[in-house]
């Protein structure tokens, strides 16, 4: 039987990766995109053309747009959607505190919205619901663990998993619990098929520009080229460096999302590396990649920092490996190094 998916949030990081992964598993993919005045499919033009991918309009804060597109696909697949993956959000935690309501909108009332739709008209179709670390916030795990070294004793190690309580830290955050409570309700009180994956921080070459990896990555590149003509570009202004985050490669990352909604039970996965980085480190390793210390280079900007800050992720994926079988696949290192290369080949026709 042929298998058929909707996409909110398409023209996403995530929505890119997860579009080809789909039509690549033989699936017809409706992929849902937020009307613009300018042409937001850039990270879509290896599919736009593809046969089996239908690009439709739909904002996700419309009741009536989401029961729209649910019809739409019904015609385009001649059949009820199978999968659903909401990838939709105002996704910039920097940018929550500043449009608050916006962010709750798009990221906690949209999920509502569908889930309406879903509960009313297509209860069989299966949710994936794009929900975060960012909700665990200022909370984690304490163990002690013994650390390497003579005379080194015990360390602390700071964790978070699927039993952890949600402590957020941002407008941002306080939406995607909402969302991620509300799938929970939605299973419970009306057996829907919804499936949360709270996803650690993952980025790819497709990554927004003001995510602070991208943010570093591109200025590596353009410190690249620009230091051989001989020329000293402006330092690079970053808020805390002493954050922590466990950063995976999106493209691991969606295979999860996909395993989720081929499961028997719909249930909740964390889904990470298992190893955390201080923002100091990954420059440390993206700077590497063209034989500079970071150090040289980067300056604290106060307005980069943030009103309330998520100080330390790192996820242990445990319970994704023993039941989904999913594992990733590309280090932190491997990561970092892609984007860079990729940022310097980006920039190559501008230089040379
Ligand atoms: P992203 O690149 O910011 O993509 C977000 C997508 O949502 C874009 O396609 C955006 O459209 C769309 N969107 C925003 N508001 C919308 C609306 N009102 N109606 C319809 N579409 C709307 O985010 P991402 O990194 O791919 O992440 C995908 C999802 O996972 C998000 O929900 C994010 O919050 C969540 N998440 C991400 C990470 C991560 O580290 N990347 C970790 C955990 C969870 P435009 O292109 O028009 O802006
Ligand atoms: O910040 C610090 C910043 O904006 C990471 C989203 O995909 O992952 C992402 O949220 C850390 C923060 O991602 C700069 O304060 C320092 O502590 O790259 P980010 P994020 O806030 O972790 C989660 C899991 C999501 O769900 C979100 O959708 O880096 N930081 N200096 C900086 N951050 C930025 N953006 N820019 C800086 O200059």
């Amino acid at each position: 039987m042929s298998k058929n998916a909707i996409i909110f949030g398409v023209t996403g990081q995530d929505g890119s990766y997860l579009s080809e992964l789909l039509l690549d598993k033989g699936y017809d993919v409706v992929g849902v995109k937020r009307r613009s005045s300018t042409d937001t499919t850039g990270r879509l033009s290896d599919i736009v053309g593809n046969v089996r991918f239908h690009l439709i309009e739909g904002d996700v804060t419309d009741y009536a747009s989401m029961s729209g597109v649910f019809s739409q696909a019904d015609d385009i697949f001649g059949e009820h959607p199978q999968e659903v993956y909401n990838l939709a959000a105002q996704s910039h935690v920097g940018t929550s505190f500043k449009q608050p309501l916006a962010t709750w909108d798009s990221t906690a009332k949209g999920v509502l919205n569908i889930l309406e739709v879903i509960k009313n008209d297509y209860p069989k179709s299966r949710f994936y619901q794009a929900s975060t670390s960012e909700m665990f916030g200022d909370n984690y795990h304490e163990t002690h663990v013994a650390c390497d070294g003579p005379g080194c004793g015990t360390t602390v190690r700071m964790t978070q998993d699927e039993s952890l309580p949600f402590s957020p830290r941002s407008p941002y955050a306080v939406a995607k619990v909402a969302a991620h409570q509300s799938v929970k309700l939605y299973r419970d009180a009306y057996g829907i098929f919804g499936a949360c994956g709270i996803l650690f921080n993952h980025e790819s070459p497709r990554r927004g520009e003001h995510f602070v990896t991208r943010k570093v990555t591109k200025y590596v590149a353009k410190l690249h080229w620009v230091m051989q003509r001989g020329e000293k570009p402006a330092k690079l202004g970053l808020g805390n460096l002493d954050i922590k985050r466990d950063w995976g490669h999106a493209a691991d990352y969606v295979n999860a999302m996909w395993l989720m909604l081929q499961q028997d039970e719909p249930d909740d996965f964390v889904i990470a590396t298992g190893e955390t980085y201080s923002i100091g480190q990954m420059c440390e390793c993206a700077f590497d990649c063209i034989g500079l210390d970071y150090e040289d280079w980067v300056y604290t900007d106060p307005q980069f920092l943030r009103p309330a800050e998520v100080p330390h992720l790192h996820g242990i994926p445990a319970k994704a490996e023993r039941v989904l079988n999913w594992k990733r696949q590309i280090t932190f290192r491997e990561l970092i190094e892609d984007m860079v290369n990729h940022d310097i080949e980006l920039l190559r026709s501008e230089y040379v």
